[in-house]
């Protein structure tokens, strides 16, 4: 079915985000189904540029994943496992935590992402065991660790309250969250992908606690599932109501399904013009929230370049190691050098920002020589040649 151009509804739209005046649902639906998607990425960079020119954030960060076994049934996910001893089942000791930055201490590494399953049989000490051990070999370093979710989980499971829970966890080295779980809000579509863990109250109301206790979180949309766009624009504005509320929010992450090794493999992953169009939408829906980050793991490096013309401010980090989505089939590659995202940015035509977790600018390119590239961009990303790259 053709869609009409409302070239005057957009104009209006248009009006309203140059006057800062927030889009309200209606409008959302209506951007997500404007036909001219170049013309809803040109309002978007728009902000994008008003918000920040230029400037392209990264990070230099790595993974840990220190178990996958979960007791959550989500049913797009290719990364848990229910039983410990299952096929690809893993618990890390902490000494194996440890030895994940041990490895890269010779590494100009900035923050460690930390993100578990839902595990039926650790105690608190082990979470909390884990920021210790990293904070002991590099005091300096930042650590994101542990979704809404698992705090929430954590919270029930030792029957402490959230604040409880995240200021022992402070107290042991946690400096930020990250933005998962968050998923599809409404409760019609959370019931098809993820029941039984944190809803949407619960998931706001940990970064809500965390937010008053000084701790600065990410949040996220999980896209492409059974989700409408309603449910999505929905999700976005829930974001934007706590963040009015609290500012502690730092960037928006929408998340693209992954199909391969789930229970929802019969979907198709959404498309190009969809990864687009959502971080578009939500640079305009999210006007309070400063960044929009695409993560290039999910998008391809590609679409991720061209998403800092739809919104997109940030790239994530160098990565390393990733297990969600590398579970689900993602073909991107495991690692970025710094080189290979400082060129990334250039050639899209914007400034690379080295940025620490809180977004304090570490170094801002000032066009030096990116020595040791060597990328043959007619080969698959998996047979591209790696080499390593001095520090910039
Ligand atoms: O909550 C899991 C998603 C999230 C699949 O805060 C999947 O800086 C697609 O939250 N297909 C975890 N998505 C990852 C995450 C994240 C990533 C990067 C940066 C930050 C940040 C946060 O991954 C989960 C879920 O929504 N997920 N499986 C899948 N098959």
């Amino acid at each position: 079915m053709k869609r009409i151009k409302d070239t005057a509804r957009f104009d209006r739209v248009a009006a309203k985000v140059r006057e800062g005046e927030p889009l309200d649902l209606d409008d959302g639906v209506f951007l997500y189904t404007y036909p001219d998607l170049l013309a809803v990425g040109a309002l978007a960079n728009e902000r994008r540029e008003a918000l920040h020119g230029d400037k392209t954030f990264f990070n230099v960060n790595f993974h840990i994943n220190p178990t996958n076994v979960c007791v959550a049934d989500c049913k797009f996910c290719s990364f848990a496992r229910l039983e410990p001893d299952a096929p690809a089942a893993f618990t890390m000791s902490i000494d194996e935590v440890r030895q994940k930055l041990v490895e890269r201490m010779d590494q100009p590494v900035t923050e460690v992402h930390i993100v578990n399953g839902l595990h039926h049989d650790l105690d608190f000490e082990y979470y909390k065991d884990c920021l210790r051990a990293l904070k002991q070999l590099r005091p300096d370093i930042h650590l994101k660790a542990y979704t809404a979710v698992e705090i929430h989980y954590f919270a029930e499971k030792y029957g402490l309250s959230y604040e409880q829970v995240l200021v022992e966890l402070r107290e042991a080295g946690l400096d930020s969250m990250p933005g998962g779980g968050a998923e599809i809000f409404a409760e019609r579509a959370r019931r098809k992908l993820c029941r039984g863990k944190a809803d949407a109250d619960q998931w706001l109301e940990v970064h809500r606690t965390a937010h008053r206790l000084g701790i600065r979180t990410n949040c996220t949309m999980l896209y492409g599932t059974v989700e409408t766009l309603e449910e999505r624009v929905d999700h976005m504005l829930r974001l934007r109501d706590l963040q009015a509320e609290t500012g502690g929010f730092q960037t928006f992450i929408p998340l693209a399904f992954h199909p391969e090794n789930n229970n929802l493999g019969k979907l198709p992953a959404p498309t190009g013009v969809d990864h687009l169009r959502t971080y578009a939408v939500g640079r305009l829906m999210l006007h309070n929230i400063p960044h929009i980050k695409a993560y290039w793991v999910m998008i391809g490096l590609e679409t991720a370049q061209i998403a800092l013309s739809f919104g997109v401010d940030d790239l994530d980090g160098t990565v390393q190691e990733e297990k969600i989505y590398h579970m689900a089939g993602a073909d991107t590659p495991q690692a970025m050098t710094r080189a290979d995202l400082v060129r990334l940015i250039r050639e899209a035509g914007r400034v690379a920002v080295e940025r620490d977790t809180l977004y304090n600018e570490r170094w801002v390119d000032a066009g030096e020589a990116l020595e040791g590239v060597r990328i043959d961009a007619s080969l698959p990303y998996s047979s591209r040649e790696r080499v390593s790259l001095p520090v910039l």
